[in-house]
């Protein structure tokens, strides 16, 4: 069968399913990933369709990508809170010691450095941060593709999503598995030809260009493979661009 007949097919089963029952439409949704960790609620509905809609037709589309011409001359750095002393103490050492842990349903977890990610393949993209209150900047991003570090840790195919932290408690975030392994999600270390600057998430900033800014959570540490997710976020979980 055709993928876009087998999309066809799924779609008009998950509207059919609507028309018959929920519970219908959530077992069809199911068994294709189609329903986002925050199905429930009064916006349940509205991001189940968003999220199903993105899976079934844009999986493996690309964010758009720019000529050098029109990085921004004065991106925009988001107010960060101030750095903890934990940060500062690593920086004072110019981040030899950050580490970035990769867990969870992984069969090799491990604990990488910068001069660990930095051997590995170096990327670069000229893409978007949008911020969902409204402003946005070009910038080119220099890293390693998320996708070749999870196949070093051997994600267990029982994984569904990756949950990623930040050296800021308040901030973590997680992305479903087509996104991690997405070609333009990058772990990265540099911007603009120069080191990722601390503002803008440096050392270490995951860039999720398929989505929303709130997505590339800067200042990352940990990234963990799980099988379910309770999301409690304000925001959308899945903030597809
Ligand atoms: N650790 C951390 N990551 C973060 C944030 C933050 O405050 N702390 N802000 C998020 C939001 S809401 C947006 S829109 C982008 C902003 O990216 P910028 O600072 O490069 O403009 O970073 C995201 N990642
Ligand atoms: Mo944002």
């Amino acid at each position: 069968m055709k993928p876009i007949s087998r999309r066809a097919l799924i779609t008009s089963g998950l509207a059919a399913a609507g028309v018959a029952g929920l519970a219908a439409a959530d077992r069809i949704g199911r068994r294709h990933g189609l329903i986002p960790p925050d199905c429930r609620g009064v916006y349940g509905p509205g991001e189940t369709l968003t999220y199903a809609a993105h899976r079934l037709l844009t999986r493996d589309a690309m964010a758009r990508e720019f000529p050098r011409s029109m990085i921004s001359k004065t991106p925009f750095a988001n107010e960060v809170a101030p750095p903890s002393a934990e940060f500062k103490k690593l920086q004072a050492a110019g981040f030899g010691d950050w580490r970035l842990t990769i867990d969870g349903m992984v069969a090799h977890p491990m604990t990488l450095s910068l001069a660990d990610l930095r051997s590995m393949p170096t990327h670069s993209q000229i893409t978007e941060v949008v911020c969902e209150e409204g402003w946005s900047y070009v910038a080119e991003w220099i890293g390693t593709p998320l996708s070749g570090v999870l196949r070093e840790a051997g994600v267990l195919p029982q994984a569904r999503y990756l949950k990623y932290f930040s050296i800021q408690p308040d901030w973590s975030d997680s992305i479903d598995i087509a996104d991690a392994h997405h070609p333009q999600t990058f772990l990265t270390m540099g911007m603009n030809d120069g080191e990722l600057p601390v503002g803008f998430g440096g050392p270490l900033r995951l860039r999720v260009p398929r989505q929303l800014g709130y997505k590339s959570v800067k200042y990352i540490t940990r990234i963990t493979a799980i099988d379910s997710l309770k999301y409690q976020g304000d925001y959308a979980w899945f903030a597809g661009i």
